[in-house]
């Protein structure tokens, strides 16, 4: 029956689409406010022109990278032609596009509407003009194209300090987000493991900050722990990447997050630290501080120099400060900063926060530019009202923020952060739940309750963290990619449309994984539903992308063309394809069951009160230690039953997925009867897996060969064990 309904979405769709032909009705991401359609096609012909009005040269060589015809100003309406021409009676954004018999015209009241309106024109072409591969002659459906966005704000953040991402990788995943009239591209160029923007007043900052590991005074905190990891985006380059963005109509804002995250900068210039020397105990002498001290003078000196090039360098009215996440126990260590707070006559430590960030708008303001912050900086409202506050938190700090009166932008994790994992199994963070872009598409019923209540929303934006893309650097795919398409389709949806419907937005999205495929985007695929049922396994998905099986053991992937007879189904996991494109694996719920063996764990290493190893005995929690291992700690795990016949063990130390708080460097010792040990193997990331581990397996020893991890604590999992069926 299941393959019988595959067989017929298939049909269903290819009729839709025609074989080799394009749609028969517009399918536009995200949806345009009023398209009518008219009868027949346009033909472009390789003998037509891109003509555009005055100040439209860089749009028309914009849109001709894609749709291969020479370009010429304007001068008079020629059959065959494809027009470009401003229009004072549209609004900043707004667009028409016109496919007529005889020409396309796009107006738009700026070159911002008109890149818009190449943007809906690009998406009636065939897919492969996103390879920049288009032949022509090519026929267009004829119609009338009325737009103009929900939001004038519709952003993204990535994050490219946790990972470094080039110029080349940065300039493909702009283009990618101007195909989807994405605007504002917000680039979190320092944290705690990275500074990635040259600052010429003060080189150091990226000629040591820009690398951690390897001789780095900075230690790494994510993935690559034994090698010097980083890069930087000189000024030059950054340059370029700023026009790169504005001829896509996207303007790019930098942050530097102060005071916190500052860990980089705090190993480049420890002088921005407060004033006492930190106990190192539980960090195996590692100084783990990362806050700027409030009260040093000199720090808003060396700011000042950093936002001076900056403000030259970023034609955005708006630079990011940061604020998130600020501890304030670096603060009420430092005489300094507690002399401040008892001058100023301050009742809670958190005023710091403020003061610190009012005076580092200040300076902005002085350079001519507002100041954006994450939402914890407004919480206390006393940032002026012109700075424009990123709602990351969630709903309810996003409606605190609201009634302030600041200008907001929603970011709330739980439809935005697409960092977070999309499935159980699938990789990333889960703090704001575990998503994909149907969580993301239903912020449409959340921004129709927000436009109930008063509050300027400028708009909405989507983040990208970089934590386990340095993790998932070695997959056959752009992990990247994978979690950020199709959820930005979904958020230019939701930034851009009036209103809508999953089910219609759906079949457009199915539609656009062609395109996405021509864009290079490895994007994730929903994955398909497997189901076993008197010995016949089946697979089978909605969107007619070809699915494919592997067998418990190999790695070889065979075509799932017919439901399979076996009386072993957890063998079997499939995962759907298009050229780039890729679902996460999927099978019966036995093939992913892990078994739960009473176990002992014990260690050399202090445990918190808090986080006990009970936690990790229980497979409820990991148990955290309340110091960084050193060389020749171990941790031990001890089965009561030796355990027998299992498919795959895990042992891993640190955050799930994301190895930090690992120990960092070790080797792995087994023993079947508890008492002689022998060597399987070393750490990778924190963890060992053993996969078809054929001895029984009594005791599990890690044995720790590096000091600090650049924290001040280890995590130690519960044991991850796949018993054989
Ligand atoms: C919170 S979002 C952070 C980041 C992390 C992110 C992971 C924000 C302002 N702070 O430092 O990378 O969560 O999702």
């Amino acid at each position: 029956m299941f393959a019988m309904r595959t067989f017929l979405l298939s049909l269903a769709l290819i009729c839709a689409l025609g074989v080799g032909a394009q749609p028969l009705t517009p399918s536009i991401i995200p949806q345009p406010l009023k398209t009518t359609q008219r009868q027949g096609v346009f033909t472009i012909a390789p003998t037509a022109h891109i003509t555009y009005s005055e100040g439209l040269h860089d749009s028309a060589d914009y849109l001709a990278e894609y749709l291969p015809l020479p370009t010429e100003p304007y001068r008079a309406l020629r059959e065959g032609d494809v027009v470009l021409m401003l229009n004072a009676n549209l609004a900043h954004e707004e667009y028409t596009l016109d496919v007529s018999r005889n020409c396309i015209i796009m107006q738009g009241g700026s070159t911002a509407a008109i890149h818009n309106a190449i943007e809906s024109l690009l998406q009636l072409l065939p897919a492969e003009v996103y390879a920049k591969q288009m032949a022509l002659p090519q026929s267009v459906m004829q119609l009338r194209v009325e737009d103009k966005p929900h939001y004038a704000y519709r952003g993204f953040m990535l994050d490219v300090t946790r990972t470094w991402v080039s110029v080349d990788e940065l300039k493909h995943f702009i283009e990618a987000l101007a195909h989807h009239k994405i605007n504002h591209l917000h680039l979190h160029l320092s944290d705690d493991e990275g500074w990635r923007i040259e600052i010429l007043s003060h080189p150091e900052l990226t000629a040591i900050g820009a690398y951690r590991g390897g001789d780095s005074p900075v230690m790494p905190r994510y993935g690559r722990w034994s090698e010097k990891y980083g890069g930087y985006y000189t000024q030059a380059q950054m340059r370029d990447i700023v026009a790169f963005a504005a001829r896509r109509n996207i303007v790019i804002i930098p942050e530097i997050d102060l005071p916190g995250h500052s860990h980089n900068i705090a190993r480049v210039k420890p002088d921005i630290l407060c004033n006492y020397t930190p106990s190192l105990t539980s960090s195996a002498g590692y100084d783990t501080r990362g806050v700027f001290c409030v009260a040093k003078e000199d720090n808003y000196a060396l700011l000042e120099d950093i936002f001076r090039e900056l403000a030259d360098i970023f034609p955005s009215p708006y630079i990011h400060i940061g604020g998130d996440e600020v501890s304030t126990s670096q603060w009420q260590h430092c005489p300094d900063c507690k002399a401040l707070f008892e001058r100023e006559g301050m009742t809670g430590y958190g005023e710091l926060q403020s003061h610190f960030m009012m005076r580092v708008a200040a300076i902005l303001e002085g350079l001519g530019k507002h100041s954006a912050v994450w939402n914890e900086a407004a919480e206390d409202g006393r940032m002026a009202l012109s700075t424009r506050v990123h709602c990351w938190e969630g709903m309810k700090q996003a409606r605190a923020i609201l009634s302030k009166g600041y200008p907001t932008i929603i970011e709330a994790g739980e439809y935005f952060y697409f960092d977070m994992r999309q499935g159980p199994r699938e990789g990333g963070h889960d703090w704001a739940g575990v998503f994909d872009a149907r969580k993301t598409y239903f912020f449409l019923a959340e921004r129709a309750q927000l436009e109930q209540s008063a509050g300027r929303v400028e708009g909405v934006e989507a983040a990208f963290f970089s934590e386990a893309y340095l993790s998932n650097r070695h997959q056959p795919y752009n992990f990247l990619y994978y979690q950020t398409y199709p959820r930005i389709c979904a958020l230019s949806e939701v930034a851009w449309s009036a209103r809508g419907e999953w089910e219609e937005f759906y079949s457009r999205l199915v539609a656009h994984y062609q395109r996405m495929d021509n864009m290079g985007l490895s994007f994730r695929i929903f994955p398909p539903e497997v189901s076993y049922s008197e010995g016949v396994l089946t697979a089978t998905n909605d969107d007619s992308t070809a699915i494919y099986y592997t067998t418990l053991g190999s790695d070889e992937e065979h075509l799932y063309t017919e439901p399979i007879l076996t009386p072993k189904p957890y063998l079997y996991a499939f995962r759907s394809r298009t050229e780039l494109g890729l679902s996460p694996e999927a099978g019966v719920p036995e093939r992913f069951a892990t078994s739960r063996p009473k176990v002992h764990i014990t260690t050399s290493l202090p445990v918190s009160d808090k986080a006990p190893l009970s936690r990790a005995e229980s497979y409820s929690a990991a148990a955290r230690t309340t110091r960084a291992a050193r060389s020749g700690d171990w941790v031990e795990y001890r089965f009561e039953r030796a355990v027998v016949g299992t498919r795959r063990m895990e042992f891993h130390t640190g955050t799930p997925r994301m190895p930090r708080f690992i120990l960092r460097e070790g080797y792995v010792e087994v023993s079947s009867d508890g008492e002689h040990f022998t060597r399987v193997g070393d750490l990778h990331d924190g963890g060992i897996v053993l996969e078809g581990y054929a001895k029984p397996l009594k005791a599990l020893r890690v044995v720790c060969t590096a000091d600090a991890n650049g924290a001040s604590y280890c995590l130690i999992q519960p044991p991850v064990i796949l018993p054989e069926m």
